[in-house]
């Protein structure tokens, strides 16, 4: 079994609905009794258009997985389907998104498909907030090297660190 974080994030519809629905299926996806979830947080819209997105809901959670990464990854997919995830444009707001962020300490780049550690992690502040949450020394292994959470958290830009997130 493998250690996994993933971020949930809606900004379309019934956005706690969204998340927890998410949280949900992930609890029953993961290895029982392993499910750890941070704080659910409002946050602004990162890497998009200031054409105004309305705000994301964003909750990081974190568990052991039995299966690949591939396995996992085709899980969330169909958990945002489940909760009415269309993709008319990439950017565009979103019912449900269930991103991983961290895979064991496994590297994966097979853009556009799957890239482990998801590859904004360090540039949304949302992400490391959420695993600090949790637990500051999740270790994240990026580039070779493996920090903590906690250190990811303490070294992010200025600008990462000017994006607005708020704990519910
Ligand atoms: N997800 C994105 C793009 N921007 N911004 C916030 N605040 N939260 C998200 O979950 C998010 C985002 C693409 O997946
Ligand atoms: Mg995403
Ligand atoms: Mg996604």
């Amino acid at each position: 079994m493998t250690f996994t974080a993933l971020s949930l994030g809606s900004n379309l519809g019934d956005r706690l609905f969204h998340i927890e629905s998410m949280e949900r299926a992930l609890r029953s996806i993961l290895i029982d009794g392993t499910l750890r979830s941070s704080r659910v947080m409002e946050t602004e819209p990162v890497g998009v258009s200031a054409a105004g997105q309305p705000a994301y809901l964003n909750k990081v959670v974190a568990g052991y997985y039995g299966g690949s990464a591939y396995e996992l990854l085709d899980r969330c997919l169909s958990i945002e389907t489940d909760l009415g995830r269309t993709r008319p444009t990439p950017k565009a707001p979103r019912t449900a998104d269930a991103d991983i962020l961290v895979f064991g300490n496994e590297e994966i780049n097979d853009p556009p498909r799957l890239i482990i550690p998801h590859p904004e992690l360090s540039n949304r502040r949302f992400c490391l907030e959420g695993l600090i949450d949790i637990d500051p020394s999740i270790k994240i292994r990026i580039a070779g090297r493996t920090l903590t959470a906690g250190e990811l958290h303490e070294n992010m830009g200025a600008d990462v660190a000017a994006q607005k997130v708020s704990f519910c």
